[in-house]
């Protein structure tokens, strides 16, 4: 036994000199270790071995074994593994990456913002839960106002609500910043509505406020104007008409003239007025120095104005063949 052993070394110290790549590694591996190696073999002979020298036998097979795994591991330290090298084609084309697209939404929350910022007005932002005051009680709303079922919303807590409008980012604007005010709150805001067509329980709001010194309605009338001009062309005529909000007096609705192939027609596009004394006064600015204007405007509905878009939910849908067309 120990004279095979010996001679099975001296056949893999030869064989080894020889290696010259990965492949021929491999086939150095599979004679000496594999299933019908000629290690292997040894170690199958070691049963018939006498009993009292079976140890001492078993020991030098586990160090012949333990020689030529050192061997073919320097082996395939220096050729590499034989698989690795063709597994990876350089001639490929990449892979196209999946560009995004801005959601129609925020397309026209941006082209407002740029227009508004082109009329001096920075962009403010606010909290979407709200308390009840700053969402109802400063804007001259107070508990058991019917204008209250109007905006009715998702209560968080007795006093927590989902804000209704942007309207509460106005209000803490004014609390902290004394006129000149211009500036624009867009964003996201609920009203406790079924969804259809045309209404959805999340929705969008562009406000503007301006509070100044002889500020009138006839700034609120150019800035709107010119507003809705560059957001939908230079032809669109435009109209004012009375209205109602609590915070505003007086209040009016712009309406926006709509040429299509069945015929032209006033559309009801956005509400405003003169900001309410109430209001003024409740953030500490005096209504007697200052007056100012206000406005909202649904985000939502200026998208499906632009885009003939005739579902409000398939903004909330994210269906790629929706978003898809704008981007
Ligand atoms: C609409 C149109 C409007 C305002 C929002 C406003 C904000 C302050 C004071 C006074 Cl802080 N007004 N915002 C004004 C008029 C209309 O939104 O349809 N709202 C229910």
């Amino acid at each position: 036994m120990k004279e095979q052993i010996d001679q099975v070394r001296a056949q893999f110290l030869q064989d080894f000199q020889q290696l010259s790549d990965a492949r021929a590694v491999e086939q150095f591996r599979i004679k000496f270790l594999g299933k019908n190696g000629l290690v292997t073999g040894l170690f199958k002979q070691l049963g018939q071995v006498d009993k009292a020298e079976r140890p001492a036998v078993g020991k030098m097979l586990n160090e012949l074994r333990r020689e030529v795994e050192e061997l073919i591991r320097q082996s395939k330290e220096q050729f590499g593994a034989a698989k690795k090298e063709s597994t990876i084609d350089l001639t490929l084309p990449g892979r196209q990456p999946a560009y995004g697209g801005k959601h129609p939404l925020s397309v026209v929350r941006e082209e407002a913002k740029q227009i508004f910022a082109k009329l001096g007005f920075t962009v403010a932002d606010g909290p979407e839960v709200e308390t009840d005051y700053y969402n109802f009680e400063a804007l001259n709303i107070p508990r058991l106002h019917p204008a209250r079922n109007m905006q009715d919303t998702l209560y968080i807590t007795e006093d927590l609500v989902l804000r209704t409008h942007t309207s509460p980012v106005q209000i803490r604007t004014m609390l902290r910043q004394k006129p000149p005010v211009r500036i624009i709150a867009p964003g996201r805001v609920y009203r406790r509505d079924t969804p259809d067509a045309s209404h959805s329980p999340v929705f969008h709001q562009v406000e503007g406020l301006c509070v100044d010194e002889g500020v009138s309605m006839a700034d609120l009338k150019a800035v709107l104007s010119v507003f809705v001009r560059e957001m939908f062309g230079k032809e669109f005529k435009v109209r004012f008409r009375p209205s109602y909000f609590p915070f505003t007096e007086p209040s009016a609705e712009m309406d926006l003239w709509w040429e299509s192939s069945r015929g032209g027609r006033w559309l009801e596009l956005l509400g405003c007025g003169m900001v309410h004394p109430n209001v003024l006064s409740e953030v500490g600015i005096d209504p007697e120095k200052y007056t100012g204007w206000a406005f909202g405007v649904g985000i939502d509905r200026l998208a499906m104005l632009k885009y003939a878009i005739d579902d409000i939910r398939l903004f909330f849908e994210n269906d790629m063949r929706f978003l898809e067309q704008f981007s």
